[in-house]
């Protein structure tokens, strides 16, 4: 094994085994982020406004496995060079290891649900772990260390100044450090450890994270039940459900993994521009009268045609109760909203002077409490308003300012600040590459525009137009399934969608990109019809 492959070897190990005593002390607060976690997250609130939209096409929803991926990566491309500087100079490579660590301390300390203590605490860890590591394996390997310090392994094999073992090892030097099978033992010792502690660490992690924020198996049935329509005029199969399902709900959020919120030690705060601030436990929300609403939630990251959008039964308080319970002072003009991971969105006051619009501190849905994904134990959900300005998940509290003072966090990355969901419409079948035959075909998909309704849809094929029939709605905050059956002939075609708003708006044909304010144009699919 050639020298320089050793040095690289010893870096490697040495790193894998500081990142593992990092996340070995987060097991202590394991609802709280590992110093790995809060450099992801940071690296997310720096970056992320600049791969947004790109991380959502590129990733899908993955941006875990690519963000621990290219973690991983950054670190095997660094672990050599750490060990190579401590070669050089003994300490050089201890130093880049602390300035790693002091890197995560420096991003745990950011990050609102931290410890500093246990922050600290994980820093020095790691970065003592990795540096004694580097130095026992490099003693190991039989790499001779330039002295920048004392020598503190070196007992067995004598003055520091001893003979570097050959290149070619193995011939006559059974005994001294740095044989092929001293190597080999000790990397794969090493690699065995960091392994099994770090599996270690993540079951112990995994159980604690659970054990300590348990989500209740329901909640308190609602005061007030939506009104879901029974059935549809129409039942097309690979037709988006009407409610569309937990586990099929999009997911967008900055979070790497979503937040363990231990509900016993979670307020829920009214704070800012009121005349009395209230604070409201877990229990104090599902005490309340709950409301259900049927709202539709989109993102305005939802490309034409895309899938970032859901409709479900939301329940929970509603917004406009708590804060008259709270007292908004006059000259407030917009509410934000602040998760427990530092996350804001904001929309202005205005959005709540019509009182049939929904607006609710949600703890339920889809009948069930949040899931973690969706923000238990309480988010924001307004109708109406794209995601990043209006439906906090996780959320800590509520602010009133006004809307020159604060920002939220979508804004200053680019997005507008002002954000009312755009009409949008979506053909779901024909799927894309399904098999076709001349006849008749069914056409369907959904459209929506939250708070506004739909009031007609029509699809376009081969330059007509025709309307579609619409499903039932609970209101017009949700969007509407369509279906118009096409009398196909063999051949391609394309087929376009448009849907007209409950203001008259029909959608234009433009194409406009997701940035900044919502994604417009028509929808289009091409189709091959094969003779009957
Ligand atoms: N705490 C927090 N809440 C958040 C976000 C986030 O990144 N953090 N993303 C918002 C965005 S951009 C959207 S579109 C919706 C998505 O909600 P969902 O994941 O439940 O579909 O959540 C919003 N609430
Ligand atoms: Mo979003």
């Amino acid at each position: 094994m050639t020298r320089r492959l050793r040095i690289a070897l010893a870096g490697v190990l040495a790193v894998a085994a500081a990142l593992v005593a990092t996340e070995v002390v987060a097991v202590l607060s394991p609802t709280r982020p590992s110093l790995l976690d809060a450099v992801q997250r940071s690296f997310v609130d720096t970056f992320g406004g600049a791969l947004k939209d790109l991380a959502v096409s590129v990733f899908g929803e993955s941006h875990k496995t690519a963000l621990t991926v290219g973690t991983f990566l950054v670190c095997l491309a660094l672990a050599p060079l750490t060990a190579r500087l401590e070669v050089r100079r003994r300490g050089a490579g201890a130093a880049l290891l602390a300035a790693f660590a002091l890197l995560g301390v420096a991003c745990g300390l950011a990050h609102p649900q931290s410890s500093t203590p246990l922050v600290l605490l994980a820093g020095l860890v790691g970065a003592t772990t990795g540096t004694l590591v580097l130095w026992v394996l490099l003693d190991r390997f039989g790499i001779r260390v330039m002295p920048g310090a004392a020598r503190i392994f070196a007992d067995r094999r004598g003055p520091a100044s001893a003979p570097e073992p050959s290149e070619h090892d193995g011939h006559g030097l059974a005994e001294v450090a740095g044989t092929r099978r001293e190597v080999v033992l000790w990397a794969l010792g090493t690699g065995a450890g960091v392994a099994i502690v770090g599996a270690l660490a993540k079951g112990a992690g995994d159980a604690g994270r659970t054990s300590r924020s348990p989500i209740p198996a329901s909640l308190p049935a609602p005061a007030t039940r939506a009104s879901t329509p029974a059935r549809q005029p129409f039942d097309v199969p690979g037709l988006s459900p009407y409610l569309t399902p937990t586990r099929d709900f999009y997911k967008i959020d900055t979070t790497i993994e979503s937040p363990y919120v231990v509900t016993d030690e979670w307020t829920l705060r009214v704070v800012g521009m009121v005349d009395r601030e209230i604070e409201l436990s877990y229990a104090d929300l599902l005490a309340r009268d709950l409301v259900e609403e049927v709202v539709t939630l989109a993102c305005v990251s939802n490309q034409v045609g895309g899938d970032l959008v859901g409709n479900a039964t939301w329940a929970g308080v509603p917004l406009r109760d708590l804060l008259a319970e709270a007292g908004v002072r006059s000259g407030a003009s917009q509410v934000v909203g602040e998760s427990v991971d530092g996350f804001t969105a904001g929309f202005p006051t205005s959005a709540l002077d019509d009182p049939d619009r929904p607006a609710l501190v949600a703890v339920g849905m889809n009948g069930q409490p949040l899931p973690r994904a969706h923000g238990f134990p309480a988010r924001l959900v307004v109708a109406g308003l794209y995601g990043y300005v209006s439906a906090t998940k996780w959320l800590s509290e509520i602010r009133l300012t006004t809307w020159e003072d604060e920002d939220g966090y979508w804004i200053d990355r680019g997005w507008a600040k002002e954000a009312p969901v755009k009409t949008q419409s979506r053909i779901d079948v024909p799927r894309r590459g399904q098999a076709l035959v001349a006849g008749r075909i069914a056409v369907a998909g959904v459209a929506w525009a939250p708070n506004r309704g739909i009031s007609r849809v029509e699809v376009g094929v081969d330059g007509a137009w025709h309307e579609a029939e619409l499903g039932r709605v609970s209101s017009d905050d949700t969007w509407v399934q369509w279906h118009w059956p096409w009398d196909a002939g063999p051949g391609d075609h394309e087929l376009v969608v448009r849907a007209t708003d409950g203001t008259g708006a029909t959608q234009g044909q433009q194409p406009v990109a997701p940035a900044p304010d919502g994604a417009e144009g028509w929808h289009s699919r091409t189709v091959r019809v094969a003779a009957s």
